[in-house]
């Protein structure tokens, strides 16, 4: 075995990926990954020994984001960069330990002072520095959560430093809970704390990029999303990352191209400021990890802004895939920020116009925007449907999808009740239909293609799926419970009419888990099933002092 990876919810078994991961990641590009945590543990530790003030450190702050972001399941399957970003890591490294004095130097762990030139050398050092050079399993467990908590994290900070929002604490965060990894006389209590912390500084990320996400491009509002296609050449644009979404669209006006979105990317329709271009034409496909045929019917290029990329089975569509930010994929062209952040989407553009329109799967529109703003503006009708009885529970479905089972939607009639495996995704499609008509979810994240195209109806004029936006909006929905709280004039989160059944996949999802563990919500179902890397002591005292479970809620 020259690899252990078990960060996502899809890992092999159940238990951890060993020869090449489901997602496609190779053994050299996981061992590549370990490296470049290690490294980034080493840059932490020389900011804590020495005390360096992270508002002094810009380019070192933004790096190691991105590094962490480039870790994430399914962002970067390029070893190449993998291997550049470990060079860029050390030298910012080295050039950060430049400056100390001899007796601080020799206080450093070796994850501060290492050198490997060569891929050869990486890759032999990579090999004592993964996941399971922690031995014991709950140090390993907790320590993991963390790390992959902090993945999130500086998945969020990225986006809002992309939009020039930043704030030097969670650099600060970032850089102590890294170093932290490195240091053997932890106890189990110092990482339940630091777990907590870790969700605390989630909580300030979310609220960060949301306030870079609405003072640049206005509140999400209700709209309607078109789900057909123009006759006009498109380009796809899939990911998070909306700075560049507007940069794409700006350098498309007038050219006659359409810009799609697919995935994580469809709640961009909600922002005002996205609106004003007209050729921003709707929202094409489903989830994720149905790109591979998405993208074949799409016939135009298509640009990953971030996670998440599955491996391309043709060429074809190979080279119809462009990558920027933290995502990569060997084989296709890669678009790098100039001065200022500004990419120069051209060679999108340029292909764009040579190929034909994309193909229709689909007519009809999505509804969304329901982050906090909108509904704040909406909270009469709301308590007044919570008063009355009209709307009897709040169902919290947000997410991560995933492949697990494939077939999106199924029709197993047994007697009276429809079957479904508690431990696939079909669960979630399941679930949504079986809810009681006065039920009404909440949602953010790609989690929402497993109901949101099932016409749920509504209830009066309040439709019976809100969606918030992306997973980072699940921020909208820990605001919306708390405003809730607060004018139902409730002491405490649980006692609200909420329920909150959420599915995992990848690392954004831990970090609006941990989010909402410390703003003290109970309770938590996570599923489709609980995370590999929580060990069975882990497991018992989340469940013990938060209440989270991989139970299923009880029967509707
Ligand atoms: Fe396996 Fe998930 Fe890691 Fe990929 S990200 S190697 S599927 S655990
Ligand atoms: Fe989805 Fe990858 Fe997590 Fe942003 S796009 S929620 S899985």
């Amino acid at each position: 075995m020259s690899m252990f990876c078990f960060q996502c919810q899809e890992t092999a078994r159940g238990s951890g990926c060993e020869y090449g991961g489901v997602c496609g990641k190779t053994e050299d590009l996981a061992q590549l990954m370990d490296l470049l945590i290690y490294t980034m543990r080493g840059i932490g530790a020389i900011v804590e020994t020495v005390d360096i003030e992270p508002s002094g450190i810009p380019e070192v702050n933004r790096e190691v984001c991105r590094g962490l972001f480039m870790t994430i399941t399914n962002a970067n399957f390029d070893e190449a960069r993998m291997e550049e970003e470990i060079r860029k890591m050390m030298l910012l490294r080295d050039q950060l330990r430049g400056g100390l004095k001899e007796s601080d130097v020799s206080e450093l762990p070796d994850a501060a002072v290492f050198q490997a030139e060569s891929l050869e050398e990486m890759q032999f050092k990579a090999s004592y520095v993964g996941v399971l050079s922690t031995r014991d399993v709950n140090v390993r467990s907790l320590r993991q959560l963390i790390t992959y908590g902090l993945k999130g994290m500086a998945a969020y900070v990225h986006h809002a430093a992309n939009l020039g929002k930043e704030d030097p604490e969670i650099y600060g965060f970032i850089h102590s809970a890294l170093a932290a990894g490195l240091k053997e006389e932890q106890t189990l209590d110092d990482l339940v704390t630091l777990t907590m912390k870790t969700g605390e500084y989630g909580v300030r990320a979310m609220a960060l990029l949301d306030e870079a996400n609405t003072s640049a491009f206005g509140h999400p509002e209700i709209t309607e999303v078109d789900l057909g296609v123009r006759n006009n050449p498109g380009i796809l644009v899939s990911g998070h990352d909306l700075s560049d979404l507007l940069q794409l669209l700006e350098q498309t006006e007038g050219t006659g191209i359409d810009v799609y979105t697919h995935s994580e990317m469809l709640p961009a329709h909600y922002y005002p400021a996205f609106k004003r271009y007209s050729h921003f034409a709707g929202n094409y496909g489903s989830a994720w990890w149905r790109q591979l045929t998405d993208f074949e019917y799409f016939n135009g290029p298509i640009l990953f802004t971030t996670n998440c990329i599955v491996p391309p089975e043709s060429e074809e569509v190979r080279s119809r895939i462009f990558t920027t930010g933290a995502s990569g994929y060997p084989g296709c062209v890669h678009i790098e920020a100039e001065e200022e952040g500004k990419k120069d989407f051209s060679p999108i553009i340029e292909m764009a116009k040579r190929l034909p329109p994309p193909t229709e799967l689909e007519t009809g529109h999505l509804v969304g925007g329901f982050a906090h703003d909108q509904v704040f503006r909406l909270a009469e009708p709301i308590l007044e449907a919570i008063r009355t009885g009209a709307v009897k529970k709040f169902v919290v479905m947000a997410g991560c999808d995933g492949r697990s089972k494939a077939s999106e939607y199924f029709s197993v009639n047994k007697g009276e009740k429809e079957e479904y495996d508690e431990s696939t995704r079909e669960y979630y499609t399941a679930y949504a239909k079986r809810l009681p008509q006065d039920w009404v979810i909440l949602t953010a994240g790609c989690a929402k293609y497993r109901y949101n195209k099932l016409n749920l109806g509504s209830i009066g004029s309040i439709p019976r799926v809100l969606d918030a936006g992306q997973c980072n909006d699940s921020y909208s929905l820990a605001l919306i419970a708390l405003k809730l709280k607060e004018l139902l004039g409730l002491s405490d989160i649980n006692d609200l009419p909420i329920i909150y059944n959420i599915a995992w996949y990848e690392q954004k999802a831990v970090i609006v888990l941990l989010a909402l563990l410390s703003l003290g919500v109970k309770n938590i179902h996570l599923g489709p099933t609980l995370p590999a890397f929580l060990s069975p002591d882990v497991r018992k005292l989340l469940n013990e002092t938060f209440g989270l479970t991989g139970e299923k809620p009880e029967e509707l």
